[in-house]
């Protein structure tokens, strides 16, 4: 008796050991909230590997920049200090412009065209990170960006001299073009830098008014529809080959999912999210065709300077999405 349990004591330790020796956790640090669509995606997608690996893979998601700021977090998977992680995909638009094409200004301003970008920019995208060890596992869209002020824009001319704040290179070129003064402020932070003035108005989503809670500090929405910027979740291509076969397809499969069930949030929410800013008196203004106008020539300006000293993917990208 005594032998047997001894017996199935060390056969429960030799499986209790081979499968902590096979079981992973990943920490995955992304810049946005949980209350986010983006990041509500990414748990779900961290849920259908552990379910699909039956636990041999775990993702604990560090959301809001907890564990790595925004601008860290390409960084830190690229040199393994995390295995995989999510970003702003313009952000990298200072490495090569093919990374802030979904970015300018009326280049792609609806989903079927963001669905033609990407398309694009995916074979291309991927050779580039490829070079930094990088590996994409997928890309979701926010909603098209509209404009948050304290009063009515009319035309163009009604921005400038406005404190704006600004997630990336390519929105601060947009603020000075139209004589506004950007300022980097994460999302996160929204609420504090208008709280202190430090920012008046913001180009932002549905989505991203709705989480920084846009009525408490700011009267009017106008949706220009102006562009469609992705996030992309990365992995280290080293720690993903360090996987096992099955576990390394589990992932590809999950990451499939969460793409197309990314999409899909994303374009359920421009409304719903609209809807939200209403209801808690914010005036939705319909933009003018002047405003319109003046908007589109400002994107054609900023595509033209990008194209002029862009690398040839960027340039193959942006003829490949207008040759479609
Ligand atoms: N929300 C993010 C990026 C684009 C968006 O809609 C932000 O405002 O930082």
């Amino acid at each position: 008796m005594n032998k047997l349990a001894g017996f199935a004591a060390s056969a429960l330790l030799a499986l209790g050991l081979a499968t902590g020796a096979t079981a992973q956790t990943w920490d995955m640090p992304t810049p946005y909230s949980d209350a986010v669509f983006h990041t509500q995606n990414i748990n779900q997608f961290a849920a259908d590997v552990k379910e699909a690996t039956g636990g041999a893979l775990q993702i604990t998601v560090h959301s809001a920049g907890s564990l790595f700021k925004h601008g860290d977090i390409k960084n830190a998977v690229r040199s393994r200090q995390v295995p995989i992680g999510e970003f702003f995909l313009s952000r990298l638009a200072n490495e090569d412009a093919a990374f802030g094409l979904d970015s300018l200004p009326f280049l792609a301003a609806s989903y079927d065209e963001a669905e033609r970008l990407w398309a694009a920019q995916k074979p291309i995208i991927t050779e580039l990170l490829a070079r930094q060890n990088l590996m994409p596992l997928f890309a979701v869209p926010w909603p098209a960006q509209g404009l948050y002020t304290k009063k009515e824009i009319r035309t163009v001319d009604d921005l400038a001299g406005l404190k704006f704040r600004a997630y990336n290179a390519a929105l601060e070129t947009f603020a000075t073009l139209v004589g506004a003064s950007p300022t980097q402020v994460e999302a996160p932070d929204i609420p504090q830098a208008f709280a202190t003035g430090q920012v008046e108005a913001m180009i932002t989503s549905p989505s991203t008014g709705v989480s920084s809670k846009a009525w408490d500090f700011l009267t009017h929405y106008s949706p220009i529809n102006a562009w469609v910027p992705k996030n992309i979740v990365v992995v280290n291509k080293k720690a993903f080959d360090a996987l096992d076969p099955e576990i390394r397809q589990a992932v590809l499969d999950a990451a499939a999912r969460a793409e197309a069930r990314g999409w899909e949030m994303s374009r359920a929410e421009a409304d719903a999210k609209t809807a939200i800013l209403a209801e808690n008196g914010i005036t939705v203004v319909v933009p003018s065709p002047e405003l319109l106008d003046g908007l589109k020539q400002i994107g054609a300006r900023m595509l033209e300077d990008t194209l002029a000293s862009a690398s040839d993917e960027a340039r193959a990208i942006v003829e490949a999405y207008r040759g479609n």
